[in-house]
């Protein structure tokens, strides 16, 4: 069950449970949505780490334009009247890692899992972690009344899969987690939005829609919490998510005749197969992975 928790004390709790390897799909090529205008330095495998001597290392700076116009959910650009509490609960903005504590260098927060080419904050809206959840909606695939079984002779799961409007990948329906929200109500808040179109209901059919899931997403279970190699990380600012697998057993259940409907920041979605064929957004592959695992599964 996911207990309604103080983010930042589990986060201190947890913060071993990381299991990306060294990242890759924040190096190379161009920052995204930059129209191939801001190119990342270049960061071989062996400099990645901050360990490694680097003196050819310089990075551009770039935070895109609609971060510095200020929208609600961006932290200010770092200056005279702009001190953050870096490590901490700061209000209701949570800037304490999963992963535990990072450094400050010359007063900017430092990517835990190394060197990605670019500072600032390219298209994240905070400094240091930029915090997301990932629900994970999984069902057992059937055929007539019979579980189908992959060439592993185990049953397949499918899951909730989303291809994102920003880049055409697909992916798990994760959302960042808004100032003071629960980890729990973005979970159930962002499946709503992007599988089921919930911000285009009425708000009867919404009310409906979410009293119905309620109970479902209250047992979850964790697969991961830490960071995530997302495209748009930089030196100083980096997605961490924490993914939770809601699991159907029942034939006849919920899942078995849910309504998906692409919302919000989803321009499709649908029931994947899991198989260890996918190639999902970011680090998802890794938490599906996990959960085929968990679950005994086909992969
Ligand atoms: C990923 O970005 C997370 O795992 C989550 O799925 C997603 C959140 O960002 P937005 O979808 O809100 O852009 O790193």
């Amino acid at each position: 069950m996911i207990a309604a928790r103080n983010i930042a004390a589990s986060s201190k709790s947890l913060s071993k449970l990381s299991s990306v390897r060294m990242h890759i799909k924040c190096r190379g090529g161009f920052y995204p949505r930059t129209d191939d205008k801001v190119p990342r330095a270049e960061v071989p495998d062996d400099k990645v780490e901050w360990s490694a001597p680097f003196p050819d290392y310089t990075p551009k700076q770039y935070t895109a334009p609609h971060i510095l116009a200020g929208p609600v959910y961006a932290d200010p650009d770092i200056g005279s009247d702009f001190r953050p509490c870096w490590n901490a609960l700061e209000g209701n903005i949570n800037r304490c890692s999963h992963e535990g504590t990072y450094s400050i260098v010359e007063g900017l927060p430092r990517n835990m899992h190394g060197r990605t080419g670019i500072t600032g904050r390219g298209a994240l809206g905070r400094w240091g972690p930029n915090h997301a959840a990932d629900p994970i909606v999984t069902r057992w695939k059937i055929a007539g009344n019979l579980v189908v079984k992959g060439e592993t002779g185990k049953p397949i799961l499918q899951f909730v899969c989303i291809q994102r409007r920003d880049c055409g990948d697909w992916a798990i329906p994760g959302g960042m987690v808004d100032p003071g929200e629960q980890v729990s109500a973005t979970l159930l808040r962002e499946f709503l939005e992007e599988a089921l179109n919930s911000l285009e209901m009425t708000e009867d059919d919404k009310n409906r829609t979410e009293k119905k899931l309620k109970d479902f997403f209250k047992a979850g279970e964790e697969v991961y919490r830490g960071y995530v190699d997302d495209r748009r990380n930089t030196d100083n600012a980096w997605m961490e998510t924490v993914a939770y697998n809601f699991h159907e057993n029942d034939q006849g259940g919920l899942l078995y005749s849910l309504n998906l409907h692409a919302g919000d920041d989803a321009q499709a979605v649908k029931w994947q197969d899991i198989s260890s064929q996918i190639n999902l957004y970011a680090s998802h592959r890794d938490f599906i992975q996990k959960v085929a695992e968990n679950q005994n599964a086909h992969w």
